[in-house]
């Protein structure tokens, strides 16, 4: 059996533990779906113009162009040596490939790490209306309600009603959002980070402001809060999280490249797979920035967004296939 059918059998019994992703996922799954029953159905055998078509469902997917041929290519050297006729063998091969494309190298791990002493500073990043200060309110939830004392600090003074937005999540929670009159990001920040480390909180979340239209600009700005954040702890931050919005596909993939010429990013929170037909990109992510995707988010209440599982993302996408 198969990798997929392993998995497929796993999840199908523990259906509570894919709840999130088989809902997040409905639209990617539905387009993958017809799509890829549809190649089968017209392609009893296995030739060249299966695999072109195959190649436009799956950028159409948008797990990018260079990572298709990669796969493509991959692909039909398995098809020539299994001496593989039937696309309907094949369809369960290449969810099985996707898979192990995902795993395969991959060292780095899609966990928070933590600090062993002091609090834990997690800075979030990315431009505007991707979901940073919903998806900082959805992680302080699942971090509070692990047992850690959690705080926000609303350091975007930019955007015009941003600090009220995260205090309503804030109130919303119960968590307790640090604040500044400032129009300098760094004062709040050294609040936050203050407040945090005298009220001996585990964990201290950094909302930001959103700005790439200058990239000189944006590495002063987050050198700079980098530098307030260390003077206060030494090895922080230690996660810096960039948010980007699935839905804006390709265009996410080129804000990641982006960002991390300016700062060390650490890891992706990838929001709003649950509007898009896409959902593919988050194998085009790995590939192509080599930046684990730590959490995805799947709609807009508080519980939708869960750590990123390569697995449960897999089902979620293919197991009506
Ligand atoms: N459907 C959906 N909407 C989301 C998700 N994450 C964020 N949003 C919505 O995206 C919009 C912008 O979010 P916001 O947190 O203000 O973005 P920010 O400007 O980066 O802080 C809001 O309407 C959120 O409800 C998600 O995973 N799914
Ligand atoms: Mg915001």
């Amino acid at each position: 059996m198969g990798l997929f059918n392993k998995i497929k059998k796993v999840f199908s019994k523990e259906k509570d533990e894919v709840v999130k992703y088989d809902e997040g996922l409905v639209k990617t799954r539905k387009e993958f779906t017809t799509e890829i029953s549809n190649l089968s159905k017209k392609y009893k055998d296995i030739d060249d113009n299966y695999f072109e078509e195959l190649e436009n469902i799956l950028i159409m997917a948008d797990i990018g162009v260079n990572t298709v041929m990669k796969f493509v290519d991959k692909l039909k050297k398995r098809v020539k040596s299994e001496k593989i006729t039937d696309s309907n063998v094949l369809k369960e091969i290449i969810v099985d490939e996707l898979l192990i494309m995902y795993v395969e190298g991959n060292t780095f791990s899609s966990k928070i790490s933590f600090s062993e002493e002091g609090p834990t500073v997690i800075l979030f990043i990315g431009v505007n209306g991707v979901g940073k200060t919903t998806s900082i309110g959805k992680i302080a939830k699942r971090l509070k309600d692990s047992g850690k004392k959690v705080i926000m600090v609303a350091a975007d003074t930019f955007r015009a009603g941003a600090i009220e937005q995260l205090e309503e999540w804030g109130k919303r929670i119960e968590v307790p959002v640090v604040t500044t009159n400032s129009k300098d990001p760094s004062a709040a920040v050294y609040d936050g980070i203050d407040a945090a480390i005298k009220g001996e909180y585990d964990v201290v979340l950094v909302d930001t402001a959103g700005r790439l239209q200058n990239k000189v600009n944006l590495m002063n700005e987050l050198g700079k809060i980098n530098n307030v954040i260390k003077k206060l702890v030494p090895n922080a931050p230690h996660e810096t999280l960039l948010v980007i919005d699935a839905t804006t596909g390709q265009n996410g993939i080129s804000q990641v490249k982006s960002f991390s010429e300016v700062t060390n990013v650490t890891g992706i929170i990838l929001t709003k797979l649950d509007g898009t037909a896409k959902g593919g990109i988050v194998l085009a992510i790995k590939e192509e920035t080599g930046i684990p995707v730590k959490f995805v988010g799947l709609g807009e209440k508080v519980e939708d967004l869960e750590p990123f599982d390569i697995e449960k993302y897999i089902y979620g996408i293919f197991k009506d296939l």
